[in-house]
């Protein structure tokens, strides 16, 4: 006996097994057992009636079902927010501008220290919910605006706390080197050393991190101080991510591929070298439209360089005050396709099977597969195209993480049980 049984559906399984466009089967039918999937095919090929199979038959009345979203790239835990900043950009100051006069980042970062566990958690919380509410069932959150051993702590007990409660799969990554804070102006070495010798080993001692990120740019770490960071992640066993490319070629996402990074992310100044290194180390590109957008970016991400390369490309929110106060995965893939040229297809791959890759967690999540944990997105489209085609409109009809409905929006589907 399933548990659950969703049938009168089409399923875009995203699953790179299956021939057809989105890996779609259509009239369909998907079992679910202990939260993964236990079966899926054409729901003529089920051996019995639906009743006699399953405790509960969701009859999705002809909708579409999607692997849930991952949105492999966030900073969804902060404090206050930088809509002065804005203003001021939008006045003609560049971000580099605002961040070299002591702006940016670090106006973040005073008010995530001043704030605390409590107040970090009830600003992130409705973030949180405007992702799920698209659709996302994992998310990854950085720290980053602590730079200090106990609030880089506190940010990553704030997000591990949130997927506790909000039944969100929260994936944690560790990005003490995201600016050098105020006190080690004059001491860059001094605060790496923090980083390596201090935080590193302390967040790995406590579990608190499932990776490290930095931040490698002529605003932020130079490669070689990236390089001290992964080495001191690779001796704690931690794997590595890197923000790279963005505002110039700093040669990140070489250095990145040596460390065999599960990804590097934005890419826009990405050089010919870096996609090949990328390409050889198995990588995942994350490109990041909504940080290209709201910093009115001009340079575009090789998108045709990476495909030609067969590098996984992924979609994120990058949800932070500074670059990119985005909370809605499915604007993201509407601007990787009108922005980057992206297919829907490549959008939706990039939301699902490349960002599980992105955070390591392909075997588990990220397609719908046989064996694979039940977190499924219900859909009331016609065609998976409309995930990216539509513009601030949220077709989300229900949503299920460990086989478990946290969602259930749209009435038009049927649920039966025994
Ligand atoms: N790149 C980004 O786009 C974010 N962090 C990073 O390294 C921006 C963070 C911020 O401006 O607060
Ligand atoms: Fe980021």
């Amino acid at each position: 006996m399933w548990d659950k049984l969703l049938v009168n559906v089409n399923l875009a399984t995203m699953d790179a097994t299956q021939p057809a466009p989105y890996g779609a089967v259509r009239d369909a039918a998907l079992a679910i057992k202990d939260g993964r999937i236990d079966w899926l095919g054409p729901v003529g090929d089920l051996p019995d009636a639906p009743e006699e199979l399953a405790r509960e038959v969701i009859d999705l009345g002809g909708q579409w079902a999607t692997p849930g979203l991952i949105d492999c790239h966030t900073h969804l835990v902060f404090g206050g927010n930088r809509a002065a900043e804005f203003e001021q950009r939008l006045q003609g100051a560049s971000y580099e501008e605002i961040a070299r006069a002591g702006g940016g980042i670090i106006s973040t970062v005073t008010a995530t220290r001043a704030a605390s566990k409590e107040q970090l958690h009830e600003a992130a919380l409705p973030r949180l919910r405007a992702l799920q509410n698209e659709g996302v069932t994992t998310v990854e959150i950085k720290s980053g605006y602590g730079l200090d051993t106990t609030s880089e702590i506190k940010m990553l007990e704030v997000a591990r706390a949130l997927g506790r409660v909000e039944d969100m799969r929260v994936v944690t990554t560790f990005l003490g080197a995201h600016a050098l804070p105020p006190e080690y102006r004059d001491d860059r070495k001094g605060y790496i050393d923090l980083v390596c010798k201090e935080m590193i080993p302390t967040v790995a001692e406590q579990g608190l991190a499932d990776a490290v990120d930095a931040f490698c740019e002529n605003i932020a770490f130079t490669a070689g101080e990236t390089e001290r960071v992964f080495d001191a992640a690779t001796a704690h066993n931690l794997p590595v991510k890197l923000h790279a490319e963005q505002l110039s070629d700093s040669g990140g996402s070489e250095l990145a591929a040596r460390h065999k990074a599960l990804s590097v992310d934005h890419l826009e100044y990405l050089s010919e070298e870096g996609i090949r290194a990328i390409a050889d180390s198995g990588t995942v590109a994350v490109l990041l439209p909504g940080a290209f957008y709201f910093l009115k970016e001009t340079e575009l991400p090789p998108v045709q360089g990476l495909r030609d390369a067969g590098v996984p490309v992924a979609i994120a929110t990058d949800c932070n005050p500074g670059s990119s106060p985005v909370t809605s995965p499915l604007l993201m893939m509407n601007m990787a396709c009108t922005l980057f040229a992206l297919t829907p297809e490549e959008a939706l791959t990039g939301m699902t099977r490349n960002a599980a890759r992105a955070l390591g967690l392909n075997e588990e999540v990220g397609t719908l597969t046989n064996g694979k944990i039940a977190d499924i997105a219900l859909w009331d489209i016609n065609h998976p195209a409309e995930l990216s085609y539509w513009v601030g409109y949220n077709p989300l009809a229900g949503l299920l993480k460990d086989g478990h409905e946290v969602l259930h929006l749209n009435t038009n589907y049927r649920i039966r049980t025994r």
